[in-house]
């Protein structure tokens, strides 16, 4: 078959390091950018046959998200916008570590079979990258991939991951989710974002002020794109915009996050908000410095608390009655999950680390919040909740307020991007929130304190010999450790820990929290201890 000879032909292209084996991992395949030529035109291939088999167009992103710059990854993206089924992701991995052309056209084939995939379908692929200098030879491997199997192909170039998400969503939508452009995404968000605050209690200038930490990537590049949109609405100042700066380096989400600083220099002044982005823009987190000069983090906990609370008032004042659920992750800080369940009555539900679980579990509700600690997430609309809500706004018999609620959230449903945990998306409907609460950080802050918490890493010999139940709270294996976790975190008042194997790293990863810093750190350390 042509098809066949043309994927050996280019397959030579992107010759395939003899041994290396990796796996389609929690977010796709990631590791240092030089080993990952022929994933890249494995993984076009994929996308294509995928593509065929749902009929749709399918997107492929260039990104190792918070890694370091020489890192690079890849995810791919199924219709709707959502992270590609599992069953496609043991795929992925067997594509990946075929070892010659014989045995990547056994695979490609393989697949064909199992799935079913008529050949003569049509396929399309968008492919999107981030800033990364490995990027643009990669996102071109992808490109041949999706070549050599007869599929078409539309490079969206330098993208953020929720972006490229946005755009497959609206693609296969028909437009009924927006317009698959990036001028068309700016202008959805912009626009449900000055509808939110077209009410809100005036912010003077210094409140309408926001610094964002675009950890030098794609971030800060998109949102200089999107400023003129907001019609000074929003006065967004970004730094680490990758002007000077190294990716990820000393900046971003995720150093503010396992650090519990601000990056490095900057001043951080009192009173002013600040909020930092990933490196693919998909994940954020705010903070502050008090007068004490005491650095404060607002993470996906917090976030999660002021979204779902701002919802929950508009579906009282609304009238409409749809079930609401928060889902979060064994990261959760407990004074976050007690804060929901007790005090705005909210279901909480906990699933395993990574982001598909979270969506996953979100889906079952009308409207379901999700946000790992370390700031990603969303909201996710039902059909009926959005139906609901639409019906409510043009209802002629309702009542000013419940107009009003209705309207907000519209709005909320088109600022959200609802494909994936977007930072442009979450940080507008943040802001608005914000305003229309005529909130500051601090009092966003103040709705709980956290429980002090640590995180450690541990090296061990085979990570996998842990295993995890209960959405990672509890371990299975080996026999005798989680009796040893329980005798420990009773030791700790309002201890909690759990350890489980990482995703994306070599390591074990503890999480301890206790009432006092010095009790968590101890805690974690002892924990440590009983794993190694
Ligand atoms: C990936 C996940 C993130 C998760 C992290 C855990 C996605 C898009 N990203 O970055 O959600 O928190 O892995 O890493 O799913 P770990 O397993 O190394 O702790
Ligand atoms: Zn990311």
């Amino acid at each position: 078959m042509d098809h066949f000879q043309e994927v050996i032909k280019q397959s030579t292209h992107h010759p395939k390091p003899p041994g290396l084996v990796l796996q389609y991992g929690t977010a796709g395949f990631r590791t240092n950018a030089k080993h990952l030529n022929h994933v890249m035109f494995r993984m076009g291939l994929m996308a294509t046959l995928r593509s065929k088999k749902t009929q749709a167009t399918i997107g492929v992103m260039v990104t190792a998200s918070h890694n370091p710059e020489e890192d690079n990854g890849v995810k791919v993206i199924d219709p709707m916008g959502e992270m590609v089924t599992q069953t496609w992701e043991c795929y992925a991995t067997r594509l990946a570590n075929a070892e010659e052309d014989t045995d990547l056209v056994t695979a490609v084939k393989d697949i064909i079979q199992k799935e079913n995939i008529d050949m003569s379908q049509k396929a399309s692929v968008f492919v999107g990258k981030d800033t990364r200098s490995s990027s643009a030879a990669l996102s071109q491997a992808v490109l041949s991939g999706v070549t050599a199997l007869g599929g078409l192909t539309k490079d969206y170039g330098l993208v953020t991951t929720p972006q490229l998400h946005y755009m497959v969503c609206c693609q296969n939508t028909h437009g009924k989710y927006g317009e698959p452009t990036i001028e068309g995404y700016y202008r959805k968000l912009c626009q449900a974002f000055i509808q939110l605050i077209k009410n809100a209690s005036s912010w003077t200038d210094d409140q309408k002020q926001l610094w964002v930490d675009g950890a030098n990537g794609i971030g800060a590049l998109k949102l200089r794109e999107m400023e003129s949109h907001l019609n000074n609405k929003l006065q967004i100042c970004v730094f680490n915009d990758g002007n000077t700066g190294k990716l990820n380096h000393q900046c971003g989400a995720d150093f503010v996050k396992v650090q519990q600083k601000p990056p490095p220099g900057i001043t951080v002044n009192p009173d002013q908000r600040y909020c930092s982005f990933d490196g693919d823009a998909d994940r954020i987190v705010y903070y502050y410095t008090d007068s004490k000069g005491r650095f404060h983090l607002l993470d996906g906990d917090k976030i999660a608390t002021l979204i779902s609370t701002f919802l929950k008032e508009l579906l009282t004042q609304a009238g409409l009655d749809l079930n609401m659920a928060v889902v979060q992750t064994a990261y959760a800080n407990g004074s976050s999950t007690v804060y929901l369940e007790e005090t705005m009555k909210l279901i909480v539900k906990c699933t395993k680390t990574g982001v598909k679980h979270l969506h996953h579990a979100a889906q079952d509700f009308d409207i379901g919040v999700y946000f790992e600690a370390n700031g990603h997430g969303t909201v996710l609309f039902s059909k009926t909740a959005e139906e609901k809500i639409q019906q409510l706004t043009e209802d002629l018999n309702a009542s000013d307020d419940s107009k009003k609620a209705a309207q907000l959230l519209q709005n909320t449903i088109n600022v959200i991007n609802q494909t994936v945990g977007d930072s442009i998306s979450d940080m507008l409907l943040i802001e608005a929130i914000l305003a229309i609460k005529g909130m500051t950080v601090q009092q966003w802050d103040s709705i709980y304190s956290d429980l002090p918490n640590r995180q450690l890493k541990v090296k061990v010999s085979d990570r996998r010999v842990i295993e995890t139940i209960d959405a990672e709270r509890r371990t299975m294996s080996p026999a005798g450790l989680q009796k040893v976790i329980d005798n420990l975190v009773k030791k700790h008042k309002q201890g909690r820990s759990f350890v489980r194997p990482s995703g994306t790293e070599d390591v074990v990863r503890v999480y301890a929290e206790a009432e006092t810093q010095e009790s968590a750190d101890s805690l974690a350390h002892e924990v440590s201890l009983a794993v190694y």
